[in-house]
């Protein structure tokens, strides 16, 4: 989206004149450290340079009016800035309006409204964080727009993951807000979800590239799934907490856990962390080997990430398999997993630069054959994270 298209299509939506700002802010793909970031372990995305645009003007009133040009039928949407509350007829609003909320619940004080345009390249439902992203442009729009000059970029994420838990009541964890707050161009941030510390790892890649395949499927009942695993994950916790003293599974070695699993009854609770111990500690070895360079090491552990994904986690998907076991035929695939919170979505995959043509026409003609599907293919860059464009 260019600067003038932007500005063309505020202006006919909320008449021309004023100060017109532009942000962006970007979807994420995790490169792996999947359904570790609500139990204190290490998460390795990129913020892609596909994202949310966001158009405003500050008003003199006390409305907000949203717009987005992804879903023109549901019209400008008003919401009043003093009594702002999740409403289903509101639809996608409820993730911006929860930004809001959450300044105000922080003590901020927001006495104009806004009107706000929105526009989004993000593949609805990909799990590509679309909604991640659209609460961090909010969030550095208002910090911006009403000079919130405390409220850092970390605060920009905090804030946004703090609004889809208690506004939009999605349990999730800080990794998607993260990438996009503070992505960088052509680097993985290696995050600390226990501390918030985090690395740029650059991602060097000369001979490969990244691919996302949009498996275009979208099971029902993911945030309740995604809750229920959360859910088990503490209940992990606690067990093991007769053993051991952790406050998160992410402080487990593999050899620790090991030795005190058997402290956990139920079976698929047990699975469950498995999981996030295994999965923490392949981050950390996943880091590593790119930065040592070592490419087919990385790719082992993406599809070992897959793997425990499949089994142990049970967030995977069988369109999503299938694309994952087809890519272990083609011999450029360095690796591929699910990416995002599962039950469909994309994978992510590492793939030789020759190679990239083949697996787009093989995987996309195989995947139709099976399951009638049209998959999407991007081959992606790493783009920096939320900002001001104009
Ligand atoms: C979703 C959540 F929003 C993230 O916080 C993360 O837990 C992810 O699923 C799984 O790794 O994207």
């Amino acid at each position: 989206m260019t600067k003038e298209q932007m500005i063309e299509k505020f202006e006919e939506m909320y008449g021309s004149g004023g100060d017109i700002k532009v942000y962006f802010a970007p979807g994420r793909v995790n490169l792996i450290g999947e359904h570790t970031d609500y139990n204190g372990g290490h998460v390795f995305p990129c913020a892609l340079t596909l994202g949310t645009y966001g158009a405003i003007r500050k008003r003199e009133d006390k409305t907000i009016q949203f717009y987005s040009l992804n879903i023109p039928n549901k019209g400008v949407i008003k919401v009043d800035l003093e009594n702002i509350a999740p409403s289903e007829a509101d639809g996608w609003t409820d993730y911006p309006k929860g930004v809001f909320w959450t300044y105000q619940e922080r003590g901020y004080k927001i006495d104009q409204g806004m009107d706000v345009l929105i526009y989004g390249d993000i593949p609805n439902g990909s799990g590509l964080s679309s909604s991640a992203s659209l609460e961090v442009l909010m969030g550095l729009i208002i910090r911006d727009s009403y000079g919130f000059a405390d409220v850092s970029m970390v605060d920009v994420a905090l804030i946004g993951q703090y609004s889809e838990n208690n506004f939009n009541k999605m349990n999730c964890g800080i990794m998607d807000q993260f990438a996009s707050a503070m992505g960088k161009k052509d680097h993985a941030i290696f995050l600390d979800t226990n501390t918030l510390e985090y690395e740029y790892a650059p991602v060097n890649l000369p001979d490969e590239k990244i691919v996302i395949t949009n498996s275009k499927v979208k099971h029902s009942l993911v945030d309740s799934a995604y809750n229920d695993r959360r859910s088990d994950c503490e209940k992990a916790v606690e067990e093991l907490q007769k053993a051991v003293k952790i406050k998160s599974l992410g402080e487990l070695s593999i050899e620790e856990f090991e030795k005190v699993k058997s402290v956990i009854t139920d079976d698929t609770v047990r699975k469950r962390a498995k999981h996030a111990v295994y999965e923490n500690q392949r981050t950390i070895q996943a880091e590593e080997a790119l930065k040592k360079g070592e490419i087919a090491k990385f790719g082992k552990l993406m599809y070992e990430s897959h793997e425990s994904l499949r089994k142990d986690y049970e967030v995977s998907a069988e369109e999503i398999d299938y694309l994952v076991d087809l890519s272990k035929d083609l011999s450029g695939v360095i690796g591929s997993r699910i990416t995002g919170g599962g039950f469909g979505g994309c994978t992510v995959s590492i793939v030789k630069n020759d190679t990239v043509d083949t697996f787009i026409q093989e995987i996309g003609a195989k995947y139709k054959e099976r399951f009638g599907l049209e998959a999407e293919f991007y081959v992606v860059d790493i783009g920096d994270g939320a900002r001001q464009l104009w």
